[in-house]
């Protein structure tokens, strides 16, 4: 009998039908678990965990699921795999790591899914990080409401859920939390489903929490919860069955908390024998032989069981074989879908138009955001304050909520790795979200999803999952903003690989690049120094410009020649590699030579035009890597490094990085703070140094 998703979803099948195919399923998993460990010479090149234990409920939940429903299961998984329809090949061409493998492309481990077929519920990448996925895939949840709320959505009788698969110790990690709360919040059509086996590898539920998750949720208002034996199928299934419905129907989330034992090893490579002492007890409680007596008890002959039986154990050992046998990736595999490729790829569109007056910075990326809205209606943005009554604390989303309404742009709790994870999902349902973090300084609790989830879906999804989002995040020092508003961040967001990140240092260039971000089916971050965004610090009027018109785009790795000179013999030259403010102490530091300084202004840290730098470093043999950031383990310095790589034959002097002093932080004192940045009369005593080498 062939396993379909579509044969379980038959609403005529007949519950004996029902559990014949819910065995065959289990005792797959069983004997894959069984397979796998007498294969250990195999199968233990790479490491996985299976579900031995936790079968039934994951069944019970697979077996439900329709093409437009997102799910996302954790490594302990692989029976909901089976219960959607994913056979046993496809599992083990992944437990190999094999090019085929339908999810990753022999990137990531076992039971680690992605998978957007069109008959089959949707996977978004599923990272190892335990509780990870409750942001992204309950920003999914956030998609579907969006969706149905503005009018966009698809228009299907079923409407789509989200399902998001937890163990039980994930539950106590923060992220998990932030979900929740926007789950309850809004009131999201997402199932959070919590198997609880009392084990966090060799920790004891004992240890590591003060409540299990169905007193947990009685904090968390409007997500009902359910508490239920997770080995028993029948009852499983329709718990599953009637939260569905619930969710399908009523558009809110539902928490199963499925009890259930572990039957198998926490991964191959942590093993039970080490440190368990509840197996026997645990073997009690074993789901498979729960489902082989309830078949019995519903009169399925013994002889009826064994065929089954007896076609799987061969299913497997004929699978194992074939996946042994498949073809490993080519190294050149390794390479693709870093990045989604991007239509923008020229500079286009009119950056001066006649008839307009010059436009703060600040303005220009409002008025970018103002146009992509009006245009699209998948384009939203949230974020700290950027709603009605302020409008960003910058007011850089001032009158945006007014215009498109409190629905399209909206507050968020104080939760940075919602706001950054969330966009995961929302993306996956083919919005376009456009997020903020309030302050650079406050990046840090988004990070873990930024790298995590955002930056290596694409990648790891072996190109089916790209994530499309812009993230903004107002930076740098502007005068006394002190240790907590003042600080640069973009050598850390530089080292993660998978993100673009623009940095721009005039009206025009943010508004360029603003609508090339969003055209960019890649994670975006836009580094808008705040300092720049009204020009008022002295020495940066030249931020302001003329308002690029609405077809404006600028490509993501093109430089800006803000001063260009001749290399002439008389007098030695060089040129200033830099971004965002220190193209204003560069331009005003200019000023006090004998036109023997050029400026490349970078725009985009990643993709970087090491092209143009380059032949700028060659021209005038001399060079400054100019940089806001301290100046050891910087950006500026790897910069620095490859200058010197590139362009050693050229170079008359050592590549000289300039940035702020190594400290913790920036003091809020002015002269503490004016000490440890640099300005341009720093930089024009650097310049003087470096032209007498
Ligand atoms: C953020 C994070 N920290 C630590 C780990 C290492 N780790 C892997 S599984 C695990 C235990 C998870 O327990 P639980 O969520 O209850 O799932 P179970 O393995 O019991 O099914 C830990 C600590 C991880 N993967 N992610
Ligand atoms: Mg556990």
């Amino acid at each position: 009998m062939e396993m379909t998703k579509r044969h379980f979803l038959n609403k005529e099948i007949s519950l004996t039908d029902l559990l014949k195919s819910a065995y065959r399923l289990m005792f797959t998993a069983k004997t894959m678990t069984d397979l796998f460990e007498q294969e250990k010479k195999i199968t233990s090149k790479y490491v996985h965990a299976t579900s031995r234990g936790h079968e039934a409920i994951q069944l019970a939940l697979g077996m439900q699921l329709l093409p437009q429903d997102f799910v996302s299961p954790y490594y302990r998984d692989d029976s909901i795999l089976l219960g959607i329809g994913i056979t046993p090949y496809e599992l083990m061409l992944q437990l190999l790591a094999k090019r085929d493998d339908p999810f990753s492309g022999g990137r990531t481990y076992y039971a680690h899914p992605s998978l957007r077929r069109d008959d089959f519920p949707k996977i978004i990448h599923q990272s190892s990080g335990t509780g990870m996925q409750a942001i992204p895939t309950t920003g999914i949840a956030m998609g579907m409401k969006y969706k149905e709320e503005t009018g966009i959505a698809e228009n299907i009788d079923d409407k789509p859920i989200a399902v998001c698969s937890l163990g039980d110790a994930s539950c106590t990690e923060g992220e998990v939390s932030e979900a929740f709360q926007m789950a309850a919040l809004k009131q999201l059509p997402i199932l959070y489903l919590v198997q609880d086996n009392e084990w966090d590898i060799s920790a004891n539920a004992k240890e590591i929490r003060a409540q299990d998750i169905t007193e947990y949720m009685r904090g968390f208002n409007g997500i009902e919860t359910r508490t239920i034996d997770g080995t028993d199928f029948i009852k499983s299934y329709e718990i599953v069955k009637e939260c569905i419905k619930i969710i399908r129907e009523e558009r809110r989330p539902m928490l199963i908390h499925a009890k259930v034992p572990l039957l198998n090893h926490h991964t191959s490579g942590v093993r039970k024998e080490w440190y368990r002492d509840d197996l026997e007890e645990c073997a009690k409680n074993d789901p498979l032989i729960k489902l082989r007596n309830q078949l019995s008890e519903f009169s399925i002959e013994d002889s009826e069981i064994e065929t089954i039986e007896k076609e799987v154990a061969e299913l497997v050992r004929t699978d194992f074989e074939n996946a042994v046998l498949a073809e490993d990736p080519k190294s050149e595999d390794a390479y693709k879908h870093d990045f989604a490729p991007t239509p923008i790829t020229e500079e286009k569109g009119e950056r001066s138009p006649s008839g307009k007056i010059p436009t703060v910075m600040v303005d220009c990326a409002l008025f970018a955001i103002r146009e992509l809205m009006t245009k699209h209606p998948e384009a939203l943005l949230y974020g700290q304050d950027v709603g009605l009554r302020l409008g960003g604390v910058f007011r850089e989303a001032i009158t945006l909520a007014a215009q498109f309404g409190e629905k399209r742009v909206f507050n968020t709790p104080i939760q940075e790795a919602f706001i950054v994870g969330s966009t995961v999902g929302m993306s996956a349902v083919g919005l376009k979200p456009i997020v903020e973090v309030q302050f650079a300084d406050y990046i840090w609790p988004g990070l873990n999803q930024l790298f995590t989830e955002v930056s290596r879906s694409y990648y790891l999804s072996n190109g089916k999952w790209p994530v499309s989002m812009i993230l903004r995040v107002p930076i740098g020092a502007y005068g006394s903003g002190g240790p907590y508003h003042s600080s640069s961040v973009e050598s850390v967001l530089t080292n993660i690989k998978g993100i673009k990140i623009a940095y721009p240092s005039t009206g025009a260039d943010l508004k360029g690049l603003m609508k090339a971000a969003f055209y960019d089916p890649n994670p975006v971050i836009m580094l808008e120094h705040k300092g720049l965004y009204w020009s008022k610090i002295e020495g940066t009027e030249n931020a302001k410009t003329i308002e690029p018109d609405e077809d404006y785009v600028i490509p993501f790795g093109k430089a800006r020649e803000v001063l260009l000179c001749e290399n002439r013999q008389e007098k030695p030259t060089l040129t200033i590699i830099t971004y965002g403010m220190g193209v204003y102490w560069a331009s005003n530091a200019a000023k006090e030579f004998d036109n023997q300084i050029e400026i490349i202004d970078l725009r985009t840290l990643a993709p970087l035009d090491e092209n143009r730098v380059f032949e700028s470093v060659k021209k005038h043999n001399r060079c400054i890597v100019l940089t806001e950031e301290p100046v050891n383990n910087s950006f500026a310095q790897s910069l620095a490094a490859r200058i010197n790589e590139n362009c050693f034959r050229h170079l008359d002097a050592p590549v000289k990085v300039v940035g702020a002093k190594d400290l913790p932080a920036i003091p809020i004192n002015s002269e503490l703070e004016k000490e440890m940045l640099p300005n341009t009369q720093k930089l024009i005593k650097e310049i003087e140094q470096l032209l007498k080498y």
